[in-house]
């Protein structure tokens, strides 16, 4: 077929270096971006036959979220906006890997094994963050989807979760929404204005947020997006990309992993700011308090503000949906009481990774899911979506019933329910704010934060480590499981696990405690453990103090 042929002739001018071999790990392929362009093809040519297997649009995001600007990566988006099936990561990282020669053998392979017809239609959207090395890689993208005669759309500059929300609303018909970035603005801001619209007596200062962008992608739609909030939300954007570099000592993760402020943001005592990622879709909050302190509102946090307010709504409402917050292993133990105990919330947790929480939430009326550092979202089924509607529309229902309805179904439109999103995250918690008259201190005194740490570890396979029950537990190598369990003994409201990261080549070490200094030392005496029966490399893990 003259589709192969092309194949063979377009794929030369994206060769692969001889001999490298990528993983799509976690969130996809994440490296120097010097080493990405025949990447770049091959996931243009894969994205493609996804689109012929699902007979809908498929999306490519070019990005390495929170890694330094000389890396990029690239991601796939399923039809409904969600990460690419399993089975479909391993092809990519077939073909990916193969040899020049290899690689039209590898496609057929895939096209064999998912009895793909060729002749279907595809559509792939493409979009990329601010790195400058995006547009030529994007460029690879859609020369792989034109060659097996793919039709593309350019989304140009747009975060990942506007890219999911693009694909998601091209695959819906425009039900969820119009497939272009004005019409998510005018999705989520209308949402949000309906939603603080009627609150009295605002403050300037509740309408007030510090922002930082990470210089990224983040900075550029915050600053777009901006237009459409009639001032009922007032920016503050620092760390714009205009003179700092692309995650350098600021953004989310920076935040999350150092506790501390990033550099390039004017913050006053007690007042609200948040950091976004790289390619915005992690989000955290902070604030500093008069002695100095610092103190940071995670993913956790973000999660019980969230679901303790639609909790309330959903008893106000009357409405008898099942909810439940999805964590995995880092959430912080104080959360996980609090939410069990306190709010008698039902609790999930599943391994790190997106797609493991988004899967999970999906189990229920109401998804609430977010990874400590920052990435989630909530999910509604459709029968809560439903029977929302319906109460809202319902000329009989109390006032009470009709205000909660109506502040759910707001919340569902303001929420980017295909992944987490900084923007729509944001917008979220600055209306729970707002409604509940709540200063950023009121929300962390919900529950202290047991002191933790989190510390990697060399080994000369990460992969020697096994894991079980979402992480929480070792099995291999032997020993390991019961060498962490007698150091815990040693600490109060002591807790630890390590896993290997799917994202470098690393063992991670969590500890928690009572103390810092416990937290501390718990996560020095398990590296060490890690160090001793799972092969370490280099120096011994020195202690921090
Ligand atoms: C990726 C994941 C994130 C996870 C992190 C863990 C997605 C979109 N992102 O960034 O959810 O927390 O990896 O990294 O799935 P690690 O395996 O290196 O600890
Ligand atoms: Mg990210």
């Amino acid at each position: 077929m003259a589709q192969f042929e092309e194949v063979s002739q377009k794929s030369a001018l994206h060769p692969k270096p001889a001999g490298l071999v990528l993983q799509y790990g976690t969130a996809g392929f994440r490296t120097n971006a010097k080493n990405l362009d025949h990447v770049m093809f091959r996931m243009g040519l894969l994205a493609t036959l996804r689109s012929k297997n699902t007979k809908a649009t498929i999306g490519v995001m070019v990005t390495a979220s929170h890694n330094p600007e000389e890396d990029n990566g690239v991601k796939l988006i399923d039809p409904m906006g969600e990460m690419v099936a399993m089975v479909w990561e391993g092809y990519a990282t077939q073909l990916a890997n193969a040899e020049q020669d290899d690689l039209l053998p590898a496609l057929k392979d895939i096209i064999k094994r998912e009895a793909i017809n060729m002749t279907q239609e595809a559509n792939v959207f493409v979009g990329r963050d601010t790195r400058s090395s995006g547009a030529c890689l994007s460029q690879a993208v859609l020369d792989g989807v034109s060659t097996l005669d793919g039709h593309s759309k350019d989304y140009g500059l747009v975060t990942t979760p506007q890219l999911h929300y693009m694909v998601c609303c091209q695959n819906t018909q425009g039900q969820y929404g119009e497939a272009t970035v004005e019409g998510y603005y005018r999705k989520l801001s209308q949402a949000f204005i309906r939603l603080t619209k009627n609150v009295p007596n605002r403050t300037d200062d509740q309408k007030h947020l510090c922002v930082d962008g990470a210089n990224g992608i983040g900075a550029l739609k915050v600053r777009e997006m901006e237009r459409h909030l009639e001032r009922e939300l007032q920016i503050s954007l620092f760390n714009d990309g205009s003179s700092g570099k692309l995650n350098h000592q600021c953004g989310a993760d920076f935040v999350k992993v150092q506790q501390k402020a990033p550099t390039g943001v004017e913050m006053t005592v007690g007042e609200r700011c948040c950091s976004f990622d790289g390619d915005a879709d992690r989000i955290v909050y902070y604030y500093s308090s008069s002695a100095g302190r610092f103190h940071l509102l995670d993913g956790d946090k973000i999660a019980t503000l969230i679901s303790t307010f639609l909790k309330e709504l959903l008893t106000q409402a009357g409405l008898d949906l099942k909810m439940a917050v999805v964590q995995t292993a880092y959430a912080n133990g104080s959360s996980t009481q609090y939410l069990e105990n306190t709010m008698k919330v039902i609790m999930k947790c599943t391994k790190t990774g997106v797609k493991h929480l988004h899967h999970a939430a999906q189990e229920f009326d109401i998804g609430v899911y977010f990874e400590s550092n920052g990435h989630g979202t909530v999910l509604f089924s459709k029968t809560a979506e439903q029977k929302i509607k319906q109460l809202a529309e319902d000329s009989t229902s109390s006032d009470e019933k009709k205000r909660a309805a109506l502040l759910l179904q707001n919340t569902i439109n303001v929420i980017n329910q295909t992944v987490g999103d900084s923007i729509s995250d944001m917008l979220l918690i600055e209306a729970i704010l707002a409604i509940k008259g709540m200063t950023v201190q009121q929300w962390d005194a919900i529950y202290s934060d047991l002191p933790n740490r989190q510390l990697k570890v060399r080994v000369s396979n990460p992969r020697v480590i096994d894991t079980t029950d979402a992480e929480r537990r070792a099995v291999s190598p032997a020993g390991l499981q019961e060498a962490i369990d007698s150091l815990v003994k040693k600490y109060r409201q002591a807790r630890s696990f390590v896993r290997p990261s799917g994202t470098e080549d690393v063992v991670r070490v969590y500890a928690e405690a009572e103390t810092q200094e416990s937290a501390d030392a718990l996560a020095h005496e398990v590296s060490l453990a890690v160090y001793r029966l799972a092969g370490g490399v280099g120096d011994e893990p020195k202690p921090l103090h």
